[in-house]
């Protein structure tokens, strides 16, 4: 982790929250338990990290007080000056780090920069329909009574994006996400037996489909991806390859996906969260290459409200972070401990989808404990383990329920966790689970009800502590 400053920060946080405290002490209350509950906790949720002070505190200020619609230097207020500075130095920062011709970096979280991502495709690739002859060439120049057409044009438009029993993110074309809606959508898939991405199917898909655009990327997927391979299935049917680098940004910038499996020069558009393996402040930023530029600048006010300037200064400072040399060995021990992580569950006859990993996920089976992954998630949590259940391929048990739980390792790589560390943490991760007998519910078996054996929930919290007291969060820091 880069330097966090301690002492400075303890002050600063020290004053912080005195000052919440006169105001509402059940925040100040909150803020300090969130630390202790983050320090006490093994943190496995696959997206989610833990920021430098530095990214925490740049939140901070009265950055926050500014509104600034608009791009740089083309605002609709007065008085944007430092704001453009500010989102000037976050863009430079992505465009030099993801080595990309654009950079985007208003998106406030991954979701709004996948809706400015669509809009800018349909903007740049849609001419309007049956338009032309009244001079109205593209769907940002349609009037109220264009809109009409445009909405029954928008339903033929073609989405082709992973399903999110692969792995897929919903706003991939989920039906229930308004993807799924914009778009008449189609999912791909995995391959049954071995659980990997099947290009083949993909191109055959992509053919008899005919997509505007196809969606690569995912939240639950434990494995790379061609991204070269992505593009040509994308030229071969005239398709915009769009790729949702949410989690996955941290191994882009760190060096670990290089070729082939950097999506950058590979994308016509690409899509990320800042907060997951990329370590930053929540939010969201879209790369893109020049023809899609104009488009995605537009974002602001056509689906985003007025930027945060104070959270796009954090992103600055976390993309500076992500372009020293600790951050490349950062992103290559989040990869070598997923594969320790796997290693630990395989050697204690685990089944992981797809046999392992070579990201940052790995994705548990935990029918093989006869579990759901409901049952599996509480069980966990009662013993300090924090991590979500997910859907499997085929998911016997629905999305509700499921079948399975993600383990991420970016976390506890930014506390110092090594692959031995790891290791021990499938084996408290397995103790857990194997002690743990789902339980009958009112109408027969229920999906969420357990019990986990005495004395384990116990055990597994003395054997964590030990672990996390040898890798401490924000080291220094005392409030
Ligand atoms: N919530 C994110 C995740 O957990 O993967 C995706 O949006």
């Amino acid at each position: 982790m880069a330097a966090d400053y301690p002492d400075t920060a303890s002050g600063a946080y020290r004053a912080v929250l005195q000052v919440i405290e006169s105001v509402e002490p059940r925040i100040a209350a909150a803020t300090r338990k969130e630390l202790a509950d983050q320090r006490d906790s093994l943190k496995l949720i696959a997206s989610e990290n833990y920021a430098s002070l530095a990214v925490l505190l740049t939140m901070g200020s009265w950055l926050s007080d500014k509104y600034a619609e608009g791009t740089i230097g083309h605002r609709f207020y007065a008085g944007c000056q430092n704001v453009d500075t500010v989102e000037a130095v976050a863009a430079e920062h992505a465009r030099e780090l993801f080595g990309a011709p654009y950079a985007y970096v208003q998106p406030h979280s991954g979701i709004d920069a996948n809706l400015v991502a669509y809009w800018a495709i349909l903007a740049t690739r849609v001419e309007a329909p049956g338009l032309a002859d009244a001079g109205v060439k593209h769907v940002n120049d349609l009037s109220e009574a264009d809109w009409e057409a445009l909405r029954h044009k928008l339903g033929n438009q073609r989405l082709l994006g992973m399903s999110l029993d692969a792995g897929g993110h919903l706003t991939h074309g989920f039906r229930p996400n308004i993807s799924g809606k914009m778009f008449h959508q189609r999912s791909y898939g995995t391959d049954p037996q071995t659980g990997l991405l099947d290009y083949d199917a993909l191109a055959a898909a992509a053919r008899e489909f005919k997509p505007l655009i196809i969606v690569a990327g995912y939240s639950a997927y434990p494995r790379r991806i061609n991204f070269a391979a992505m593009r040509e299935i994308a030229d071969d049917v005239g398709a915009t390859l769009m790729v949702d680098m949410a989690h996955f940004a941290g191994l882009v910038a760190g060096k670990v996906f290089t070729g082939d499996e950097d999506p950058v020069p590979h994308a016509h558009v690409t899509t990320t969260t800042t907060h997951k393996s990329l370590r930053g402040p929540r939010g969201g930023l879209i790369l893109a290459q020049p023809e899609y530029a104009d488009a995605v600048d537009k974002g602001c006010p056509m689906v985003l409200g007025g930027p945060l300037a104070h959270v796009m200064a954090a992103k600055a400072v976390a993309l500076a972070e992500a372009r020293q040399p600790a951050f490349q060995t950062y992103a290559k021990r989040i990869a070598d401990n997923a594969k320790a992580l796997a290693e630990g569950f395989l050697s204690r006859g685990a089944r992981l989808v797809t046999g392992g990993t070579d990201n940052h996920i790995v994705l548990l089976d935990v029918t093989s404990f006869g579990l759901t992954g409901r049952q599996a998630e509480s069980a966990l949590l009662d013993a300090g383990v924090v991590t979500n259940r997910n859907s499997i391929p085929a998911d016997p048990n629905g999305a509700w329920y499921t079948s399975g739980i993600r383990f991420g390792t970016p976390a506890l790589t930014s506390r110092g966790f090594g692959a031995a560390d790891f290791d021990r943490v499938a084996e408290l991760v397995v103790d857990v689970l194997k002690n743990t007998q789902p339980a009958a519910g009112a109408r027969g078996t229920s999906k969420a009800k357990y019990t986990l054996a005495d004395g384990t929930a116990q055990r597994v919290r003395d054997a964590a502590a030990e672990l996390l007291a040898a890798n401490p969060l924000y080291p220094g820091l005392t409030l």
